[in-house]
């Protein structure tokens, strides 16, 4: 792979000026004044009081008590890294922003990807959307590309948002539950909300509990506008493709993570960089001409669809590569301030309701959570294009404006600085003719609440339904009203029959006839309820394999880790060749062992241990290896922890090897019987010798991620 060089950007070397390096420096407070004692506060006396004129400890604890700053009221909880955006080729046909006008061009980036409900210290394994928020420092500006990982949205209209978010956060009498959705408050609003539906069946997919942020989709979620030299429209929607594939881990899996490592993303990404492992994604748009605005079964303002990609194909326009971790993560992850209306020249805003609103969110949010209006002078926020304007002053201003001149038109300061010419670039806003009554309405395009609801269910493999099916019996399972779990799965009725009688039977009760009509959920008083009632089966197309994760991109094990099982005996070679072919292939291979330091071979020599029973599971691992060697797998037959990490493995579906005789090891455990009888490479359990292809089929089944046909997973305990 070639690898991009992380220090190279205009926006590195502006970072670069604000850094602080205390190697062989003094210690000094904020003033500069060097410090001789860090240990003790200033007293009358050795047993006496603290005397107030302490200045350093003053300065020191005030810092310190103003630490904290508000978190995100949503999307708290995050990871950011640096990197780069180059373009394929020139969209100037669609577009002039110059980020994409020639095919190489290079444009620095900083990516935070988040969690949005739980709290800044909750765990990254929780159900949920994820966010996906670009800023790409171009040489006009900055953009920013605000997505998540799931291409629609929970409701139509900006002004649900505060009602969204009080429901899905921890209930307000109590503050419980802590980053999950299952609770009464959230689902009582969901049922009320027909047109969260269609979401909602994304984020009880694998789809919201993703393995990595490395290998999650993006989507900008709304209809966006491009705008090329010529002033003509085309409408677009933002994709980002991960090289490595969309992939997530099942539900037991996370909740054992969260246990096991909350920071489980986090870290994931923090060490694929820190190891080289750069994260790729293509930025793909799907691209439709003005004139074709209305042609879809669907509104293209309205955030709750998507446009089937079996209609509007992806075209891909670039990749950007992840390759720098933040130097300070309050600095930089937790002080970008990522805004929608961050816009360069080329690219315009539709009319979507629920993206107007967010025109005024952003920046209202950035004013209390960074304090002041010049949160955009802090260096991860700053646009590498130079910024002259007349806005002065407010807390924390770091600029310095020479001159007397704050006001334009101005003679005094020659009339600088001066408005840019048409000729000379600048942002132009679409010149849309708008001729309108003022309403609080919603247009009946909207209203198709279901069918891309059955788009995706239908486009789902039989396991990924039983997942989803799984998911509703969990999250509703935890709602401790029965009406509320009722109005829900009427909602379903609309989506999938069987769906709904699952859900219902698993629930304890029988399936309602049809969904209850939406009397309060968004439809206002004075209008009437009949013009809200869903519109089934408009869709026209019925099923799009790119909806599932079935159909991503499979083979590359890069940075996957697996888990070698072994124990004192452990036969050196078996380690050894397996080892060096999944290395090769740029896979991470940890060796797990019951005691820490070093394991001995049944050779005599040595292996150093990197993880215990104690410090890991199964869980954190994509595949596990069982090495040959008779001692070894002794001791792993009496180790409850061996045997529970190879149930769960299976259980996981994820790829098994073992080697020869380590095969022995599935007589201490419940799936001998399921493993004798399989296809090997079709369910992913590789029982060879190492030195007859075994690596090779590993190497097969690892890419494959996981194995969905394994039988009787349901009945292993772990
Ligand atoms: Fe939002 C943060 C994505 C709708 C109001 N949003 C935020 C972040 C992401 C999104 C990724 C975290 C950015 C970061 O890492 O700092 N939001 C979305 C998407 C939406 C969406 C894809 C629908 C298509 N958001 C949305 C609406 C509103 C907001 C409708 C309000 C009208 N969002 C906010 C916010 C946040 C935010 C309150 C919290 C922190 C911040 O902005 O900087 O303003």
């Amino acid at each position: 792979m070639e690898k991009e060089n992380p220090k190279n950007s205009k926006k590195q070397e502006q970072l670069d000026t604000h850094k602080e390096d205390s190697t062989n420096k003094h210690l000094t407070t904020n003033q500069g004044v060097r410090i001789n004692d860090n240990q003790h506060t200033l007293s009358a006396g050795e047993r006496g009081p603290s005397l107030l004129e302490d200045f350093i400890f003053r300065e020191k604890m005030t810092h310190f008590d103003h630490e904290r700053i508000p978190e995100r009221v949503v999307h708290p909880r995050g990871s950011g890294a640096h990197g780069v955006f180059e373009a394929y080729e020139s969209m100037k046909e669609f577009t002039k922003a110059s980020f994409l006008s020639e095919a190489g061009k290079k444009t620095p980036v900083f990516v935070r990807f988040s969690t949005v409900v739980g709290f800044r210290g909750s765990t990254d394994l929780a159900r949920d959307v994820r966010g996906f928020a670009t800023k790409f420092y171009t040489d006009e500006g900055v953009y920013d590309l605000v997505g998540n990982n799931i291409p629609v949205f929970f409701i139509q209209d900006a002004i649900k948002f505060p009602d969204l978010v009080h429901s899905i956060k921890p209930e307000p009498k109590h503050e419980m539950p802590q980053a999950t959705a299952a609770h009464d408050n959230f689902w009582d609003f969901a049922s009320l909300m027909p047109e969260a539906t269609h979401v909602i069946m994304w984020i009880l997919s694998g789809r919201g509990i993703p393995r990595s942020y490395r290998m999650m989709e993006g989507f900008g979620v709304h209809t966006f506008k491009w705008i090329n030299e010529e002033g003509k429209v085309t409408f677009v929607k933002y994709h980002w493709k991960p090289t490595l594939g969309t992939h997530g881990v099942v539900w037991d899996e996370a909740q054992k993570i969260s246990g096991m490592d909350p920071d489980f993303h986090r870290r994931d990404l923090y060490e694929a960089i820190e190891n080289g492992n750069y994260p790729e994604f293509e930025l793909g748009v799907q691209i439709v001409a003005e004139e074709d605005e209305h042609k879809f079964d669907f509104d293209l303002l309205d955030p709750t669809k998507l446009i089937p990609e079996e209609i509007v194909p992806v075209k891909k326009v670039g990749k950007m590569t992840l390759n720098r971790n933040p130097d300070n993560f309050f600095a930089e992850t937790e002080q970008v301030a990522f805004h929608p209306g961050h816009v360069v020249p080329g690219i315009d805003f539709t009319n979507d309701p629920l993206l107007q609103g967010r025109l005024f969110s952003y920046t209202d949010t950035q004013l209390i959570r960074l304090g002041g209006p010049n949160f955009h002078e802090i260096p991860i926020n700053r646009s590498v294009a130079p910024v002259h304007n007349n806005q002065r002053d407010g807390f924390m201003r770091q600029t310095i404006n020479k001159g007397n001149v704050n006001y334009e038109p101005n003679s005094t300061g020659g009339g600088c600085p001066f408005q840019v010419k048409m000729k000379d670039g600048g942002f132009v806003s679409h010149t849309e003719r708008i001729d309108a009554h003022k309403i609080r309405a919603r247009s009946k395009s909207f209203n198709d609440y279901f069918s891309q609801a059955t788009l995706f269910w239908n486009s789902q493999t039989p396991p990924e339904q039983k997942q989803i099916t799984n998911a509703f019996l969990f999250e509703l399972g935890k709602v401790e009203r029965q009406e509320i779990q009722k109005r829900m799965v009427g909602l379903l009725t609309q989506v999938d029959k069987d769906l709904a009688k699952n859900v219902a039977e698993g629930l304890g009760f029988q399936v309602p006839d049809g969904p209850m009509k939406p009397v309060q959920g968004g439809v206002p008083a004075d209008d009437d309820p009949a013009d809200y009632e869903p519109v089934n089966n408009k869709q026209a197309v019925k099923e799009d394999k790119t909806l599932s994760m079935d159909f991503t991109k499979k083979g590359d094990i890069t940075s996957r880790m697996i888990a070698f099982l072994c124990a004192d005996g452990v036969d050196e070679n078996s380690v050894k060749a397996v080892k060096e072919s999944l290395m090769e292939k740029s896979a991470m291979v940890k060796i797990i062992a019951p005691h820490g330091g070093k394991i001995k071979t049944s050779g005599g020599s040595e292996i150093p241990v990197d993880k215990t029973f104690n410090t890991t599971g199964s869980v954190l691992f994509d595949a596990v290896y069982i090495p040959s060697g008779a001692g070894s797998i002794e001791k792993l037959m009496e180790s409850a922890e061996a045997v529970k990490f190879l149930h769960e493995t299976y259980k996981h579906y994820k790829p098994i090897a073992m080697d020869g005789d380590a095969k022995k090891l599935l007589k201490a455990t419940y799936i001998e019987h399921l493993v004798e009888s399989i296809n090997q490479m079709e369910q992913g359990v590789i029982i060879k010798d190492s030195n007859s292809g075994l690596a090779d089929d590993f190497i097969k089944a690892i890419g494959q991620h996981r194995f969905w046909n394994r039988e009787e997973t349901d009945k292993i305990p772990t």
